[in-house]
């Protein structure tokens, strides 16, 4: 693709839509991904959880997040390194992946998330966190189908009432949504969705398996960048400190 300054202006995600939701065919290829998941479970394997902070130790062992020293490994945005312009393209606005990413473990139903949107999670952070951003959700398995999603609720939503659930933070108070929708991904697809998208784990019937990896990345626009803190700029494929 020619880059070319109109290019640079264009944008392919409208940011007054925050509810939208779409799957990214072959954002990543296999074969990175799969690399990418061997070195995930190499590393894993060294979790030594009494080793961790009471912090840490809670996320990983009640929600399968992976401790800070695995979420900070640059590894994980690696893999934008080879990502096409024409992918890159479709995220615009949205081009730079907050620092570190969110890396998740699913093992058994009590680990399922829970309805929320992603916003109100940044509410929840000491610093008031991104007031704007979309998720990109990807499943790190060669058979996606074959483990636990991700559900959406279909409509329009601004924010919405949230509580703390059990050991869950920003839960949504409703959870009977008339109108869902989950995606069939193939492995390197990712689901990118705006962060009023009411959104929980879903497992369809015919999972094999609860065990399931996933990277949540979260991007934001140059303009809602925060003073202080860490960026992987996708098209420069530059760590940057604003
Ligand atoms: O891991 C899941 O199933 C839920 C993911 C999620 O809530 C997110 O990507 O924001």
């Amino acid at each position: 693709m020619q880059v070319t300054s109109n290019y640079r202006k264009q944008i392919m995600i409208d940011p007054t839509d925050r509810c939208f939701v779409k799957n990214v065919e072959q954002l990543f290829s296999r074969d990175a991904l799969i690399r990418t998941r061997e070195y995930l479970k190499n590393i894993w394997k060294t979790i030594d959880p009494d080793a961790l902070s009471a912090r840490e130790k809670k996320n990983h062992l009640i929600f399968g997040v992976a401790p800070d020293e695995i979420r900070f490994d640059h590894t994980w945005y690696n893999l934008w390194k080879s990502v096409s312009p024409e992918k890159i393209y479709e995220l615009r606005p949205y081009t730079r992946l907050m620092f570190p990413i969110q890396i998740r473990r699913i093992l058994q139903d009590d680990m399922l998330v829970p309805w929320h949107q992603d916003v109100t999670y940044q509410y929840l952070r000491k610093n008031g966190g991104q007031d704007h951003l979309i998720t990109c959700f990807v499943p790190v398995e060669p058979e996606p189908t074959t483990v636990p999603t991700v559900e959406f609720a279909v409509g329009e939503f601004p924010t919405i009432t949230y509580e703390q659930l059990g050991n869950h933070g920003a839960t949504l108070e409703l959870s009977d949504f008339p109108d869902t929708i989950h995606f069939e991904l193939n492995c390197g697809d990712a689901l990118v969705f705006g962060d009023h998208a009411l959104h929980r784990t879903y497992v369809p019937a015919n999972v094999e398996s609860f065990a399931r990896w996933s990277f949540e990345y979260r991007l934001v626009r140059p303009e809602d960048c925060l003073s202080g803190s860490d960026y992987f700029d996708i098209e420069e494929k530059v760590f940057i400190r604003i």
